[in-house]
């Protein structure tokens, strides 16, 4: 159901299965945003992997330090199939930042856009238009809305994350007390998605006596997440723990609180790079946190393009594909492929972490 071929690609379906990269693409048809036609397309888990496809990186935004190992995965798994690889993103995390860059990738005939949505339906018209035109959408990190793109990276369920960022907190504040949320932007739909399970998460009787005070937003903006940690702290002084699910905000926290007269006092976890977080862990500011590594989701969302690209998949439920070093996915419900569980980091193991 998620894939969705133009009709005049069907026509040809036979030719092209076994075509060269870039040869089923038509022009983009006026300016027509909605959900390309849908025909029920068969998958050919044997068709040979494409060479030579482009595929396009576009990023929630390019001065983030987890873009960087994110993208940097996306690179070696497109060396590796012989495709083209680019990257283009803005410097912020906005809502409406990333519609002219899919603009310009539709006019470049990409076979791929890897896109890391900063809002689930401003990027939509603009993704839908991309797949009338013959190219694959693959979200990763932060999925767009499921009508606007063919197959959804999600770096571990999102039950999964939302859960583990409870069991940090929980752990952290002795099972009772203030903690606060430090997140990206407001929009952004893999934090929000996070942000959703932990309150059902703490609204379990075994959470009863957590209190989830206040949900800020550093938008993905050191300088900002760093003001609303220290905003924070001084607004709600029995605060035990600030959860950040942001790499951005956990290290912008942490930061400020290392050299505060907080430290030891106010925990801080969430979702950081172990790179980034390392010296804080050593100074004692952090006792845990957790991540999966950023640069399998680039890797396998080359592969997964690539495989939609070559006609192994498209999109349903059940359908299988390899993806190099990582092996063989599956896709799930929703067109949504997991990488697998996050891994959690404490002073025991930080130092054989490297991203
Ligand atoms: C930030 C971004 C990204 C998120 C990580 C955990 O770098 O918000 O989308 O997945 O944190």
């Amino acid at each position: 159901m998620r894939q969705r071929k133009n009709l005049a690609v069907l026509a040809v379906f036979a030719l092209a299965l076994t075509a060269c990269g870039g040869t089923t693409k038509s022009s983009t048809e006026g300016q027509n945003t909605a959900a390309p036609e849908t025909t029920a397309a068969k998958a050919d888990p044997n068709a040979p992997l494409k060479e030579g496809l482009k595929i396009a990186y576009l990023p929630k935004q390019l001065n983030n330090p987890y873009t960087d190992v994110e993208v940097g995965g996306g690179k070696v798994a497109v060396d590796e199939i012989k495709g083209t690889y680019k990257l283009v993103g803005p410097n912020d995390a906005s809502a409406s930042s990333q519609v002219s860059y899919i603009n310009t990738l539709i006019q470049q005939q990409q076979d791929v856009i890897a896109v890391a949505a900063n809002d689930s339906n401003a990027v939509c018209p603009s993704l839908n238009q991309a797949r009338k035109a013959g190219i694959k959408v693959v979200t990763f990190d932060s999925d767009a809305s499921k009508a606007c793109r063919d197959v959804f990276i999600n770096q571990a369920t999102t039950q999964g994350i939302g859960e583990s960022l409870v069991k940090m907190a929980s752990e952290l504040a002795g099972g009772s007390g203030e903690i606060a949320v430090l997140s990206a932007t407001p929009n952004a739909t893999n934090q929000n998605s996070w942000i959703e399970v932990m309150k059902t998460e703490l609204a379990k009787p075994a959470n009863a006596k957590l209190k989830l005070v206040k949900v800020a937003y550093g938008n993905d903006d050191d300088q900002k997440s760093f003001t609303e940690a220290q905003g924070l702290l001084q607004t709600y002084p029995n605060l035990k723990v600030i959860v950040s699910p942001t790499t951005v905000g956990i290290a912008a926290a942490s930061r400020y609180v290392s050299a505060s007269s907080y430290k030891g006092k106010v925990a801080i976890t969430g979702l950081g790079l172990p790179n980034q977080m390392r010296k804080y862990v050593k100074d004692g500011t952090v006792k845990k946190f957790a991540l999966w590594n950023p640069a399998d989701i680039g890797y396998l969302a080359a592969y997964a393009g690539a495989a939609l690209s070559s006609g192994q998949i498209t999109g349903a439920e059940g359908e299988k594909f390899k993806a190099g070093k990582l092996g063989e996915y599956t896709v799930g419900a929703d067109g949504e492929i997991v990488l697998g569980p996050p891994t959690e980091f404490t002073p025991e193991n930080i130092d054989k972490f490297n991203f």
